[in-house]
């Protein structure tokens, strides 16, 4: 795979070492969050980010139509402070990428966080020092660091995938990666424009493009289910009773399986009378976002039939929507629906519609080569001014692997996780001692609100700090045996379901040779039920170690 990121040449620093307490790669909301809460217990922080601002994925992704694809304004945000809640105004239920980057710019303001956070500054290497206790970390800057504790929130979906195509980087054109979009605008008027990739993010900037350039080729090779976002002003009641009652409110997402304030369904879909599911479907596919998927039935992702009924329902608009039948087949997907992300969006299939919309059907026309004048494909060449790569992510380990720690006796990370991306709790790895991750492989990360959990994860990190100082201890790492029997709990629960029958990034499918594991913990509050009592029991399936006197 080739990288998306060239990061700088590492210049000379003066040889003297930076001492933290703890150091957060990651300036996106775990990153960020992880550094309120450590500053606040009195710990001295850094925190590096390669980006130019604070926002993580909000800051790379912001590529046309890029939005929250879970339910959106006070609800996806942080939980922590009470009077944040009161201060920031969200105006749509779906926010606009400058949206979420501008509350993060604000928070990271309010709280002063920027003092201590250094950016465009790549973290190149990052070893930990048994004698020592410590991590050593090399950044781009020329900087040597030395911090007791790494707290690693490099984002699930940072490390962008440029596919292997013969001739990619050859197209003599504008080209464009989505979660690597430019921060000058981009203007797609008069242009041929192609976009390969029809995940969340090719799902969302279609249209946008669309409706800008002189024409667009959709290269397409797997359909996905997509439902309408319904963007819209937020109600302002929602808002004033989001803030009257917050303390409830943040209680009931801690609660919720997807730490949001869906109503679930207990039901099952085989229950209902085909006329009564038709019903409900249409209902919840008019109130839009993700209520048709959490709100219709409690077995549409683990029963095979209950799923068919809620896909035989899309396949059903996207022929309804889509006038040519013959476009609308080679949109139908073929996966059970919400095993892969659920994407939302804003008239997608309705593009589709459109005099200067083409679709290429991959999986009949594949793609040969890419050449400076466009893309080659087996039936022909599509010239083309612009090419958008919305190709996704090394999803969830990408990131992590790309920094490759070495942790105890030299080991990588890449070593360590060639085969299994095993962790403990999805939140430390054994052989790494006081290295934590925040959204690692084998907690709910990408499938539980992902600023609410940042913050539970983040809690749970600085309390086991807190936990190591009062105790003298210096080091903590996870037994082989507590990593393998989480990564069985992880499986367990994958298992009742039908996520690990899908080729998606979230089993690591969408990049070649990836070892296949289904890495999300799907259990939601209980996940973090379980880590909570995990630290109440001093630890379970941790060593810990006595602090080694400082040398130096
Ligand atoms: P995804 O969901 O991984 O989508 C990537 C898309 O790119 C998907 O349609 C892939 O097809 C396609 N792809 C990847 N490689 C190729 C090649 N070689 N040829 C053709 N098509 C290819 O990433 P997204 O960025 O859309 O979604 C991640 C988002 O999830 C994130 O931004 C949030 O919004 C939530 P495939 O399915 O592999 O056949």
């Amino acid at each position: 795979m080739a990288n998306m990121d060239q990061h700088p040449q590492k210049p000379k620093g003066n040889g003297a070492v930076e001492h933290y307490d703890a150091v957060v790669i990651g300036a996106g909301f775990g990153g960020l969050y992880a550094l309120h809460y450590l500053r606040e217990m009195g710990l001295s922080v850094r925190v590096y980010d390669g980006a130019a601002g604070v926002g993580g994925t909000w800051w790379w992704n912001r590529y046309p139509g890029a939005r929250v694809d879970f339910p959106g304004g006070p609800f996806y945000c942080y939980t922590f402070s009470e009077e944040l809640v009161q201060e920031w105004d969200w105006a749509e239920t779906q926010p606009d990428q400058p949206a979420v980057l501008a509350y993060l710019d604000y928070v990271a303001d309010r709280f002063n966080l920027r003092r201590d956070i250094q950016l465009e500054t790549w973290v190149h290497d990052a070893c930990y020092d048994e004698d020592r206790q410590r991590w050593m970390i090399e950044t781009s800057a020329g900087a040597r660091v030395s911090t007791q504790f790494l707290i690693c929130a490099v984002g699930t979906l940072s490390a962008a995938y440029k596919p292997d195509i013969p001739g990619i980087d050859d197209f003599a054109g504008e080209s464009y990666h989505s979660g690597r979009w430019p921060h000058k605008p981009v203007s797609f008027a008069g242009k041929r424009v192609g976009v390969i990739g029809t995940g969340s993010s090719g799902v969302q900037a279609i249209p946008e493009i669309a409706s800008e350039a002189a024409h667009l080729t959709v290269f397409q090779r797997t359909p996905q289910y997509t439902i309408p976002a319904r963007n819209r002003p937020i109600d302002p009641e929602v808002i004033r009773q989001a803030r009257e009652n917050w303390a409830a409110i943040r209680a009931k997402m801690n609660a919720s399986p997807s730490g949001s304030l869906f109503e679930v369904s207990d039901r099952s879909a085989l229950d209902d009378l085909p006329e009564q599911r038709q019903k409900l479907f249409e209902e919840l596919w008019q109130k839009g976002g993700l209520h048709l998927l959490f709100g219709s039935y409690a077995d549409i992702v683990t029963d095979k039939d209950a799923n068919r009924t809620l896909a035989n329902f899309l396949e059903g608009k996207i022929r309804q929507i889509v006038r040519d039948p013959k476009i609308a087949e080679k949109l139908m997907p073929n996966y059970y629906v919400g095993t892969k992300r659920q994407i939302l969006d804003n008239g997608y299939y309705e593009t589709f519609n459109r005099e200067n919309v083409a679709l290429v059907d991959l999986r009949e026309d594949p793609i040969l080569k890419i050449t400076p004048a466009g893309v080659c494909t087996e039936r022909g060449e599509h010239p083309l001014d612009m090419l958008v790569l919305a190709t996704g992510f090394d999803a969830i380990s990408g990131a992590l692997l790309r920094l490759n720690p070495k942790g105890r006796g030299g080991i990588s990370l890449k070593e360590k996780w060639s085969k299994r991306f095993d962790t403990y709790l999805g939140l430390a790895i054994a052989d790494f001692p006081n290295l934590f991750l925040i959204h690692g492989p084998g907690s709910p990360s990408v499938l539980f609100n992902m600023p609410l959990g940042a913050e539970l994860e983040s809690a749970w990190i600085g309390d086991c700090v807190r936990y190591l100082r009062e105790h003298g201890l210096g080091a903590i790492e996870p037994t082989s045996d507590a990593e393998k029997s989480w990564d069985q709990e992880v499986a367990e629960i994958a298992n009742r379901t039908l996520f690990p029958l899908t080729d998606s990034w979230y089993t690591g499918a969408n990049i070649p040779g990836k070892p296949r594991q289904f890495c999300v913990h799907l259990a939601g509050p209980r996940y973090f039920q379980r880590i909570s009592e995990i630290a109440a029991s001093d630890y379970k399936g941790f060593v810990l170690e006595k602090k080694i006197p400082a040398t130096d």
